[in-house]
């Protein structure tokens, strides 16, 4: 019995993995606004897609978070490594505007640190 719990507790932290993997391949890059700002759509359920999202450095960027799911996990997005961080309301879009200034790859995760991207920033 205990043997099954096990393999079924496998079972499902596999599938988690493989959905997480599923939603966390999709690359883009950013496209100018109207106002020169670098504009990115994010859509946050299960993940973030894109996941990778390549911006210029020292120009605005303007990153709205379409969050469609409720729950602990995605509630809150923090980018660490630019002391960027927002609560994400369920079933809304939430506008993020920061300029980066150093170049490099930035993470950003969700409150529980299970769903990841990166903000990579060029020259
Ligand atoms: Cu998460």
């Amino acid at each position: 019995m205990e043997l099954l719990l096990v393999l079924a507790g496998v079972a499902l932290g596999l599938t988690v993995a493989v959905v997480v993997w599923a939603a966390c391949r999709s690359s883009r890059q950013s496209r100018p606004g109207t106002d020169g700002a670098q504009e990115v759509q994010i859509l946050v359920r299960r993940g973030y897609v894109p996941n990778r999202v390549r911006v210029r450095r020292e120009r605005p960027v303007r990153i709205t978070f379409d969050r469609q799911e409720n729950g602990e996990c995605t509630e809150w997005v923090v980018f660490p490594g630019l002391g960027v961080a927002s609560m994400l309301p369920a079933f809304r879009r939430t506008v993020l505007e920061f300029t980066p200034h150093t170049p490099g790859e930035f993470e950003f995760r969700c409150k529980l640190g299970a769903c990841r991207g990166h903000l990579i920033v060029t020259a």
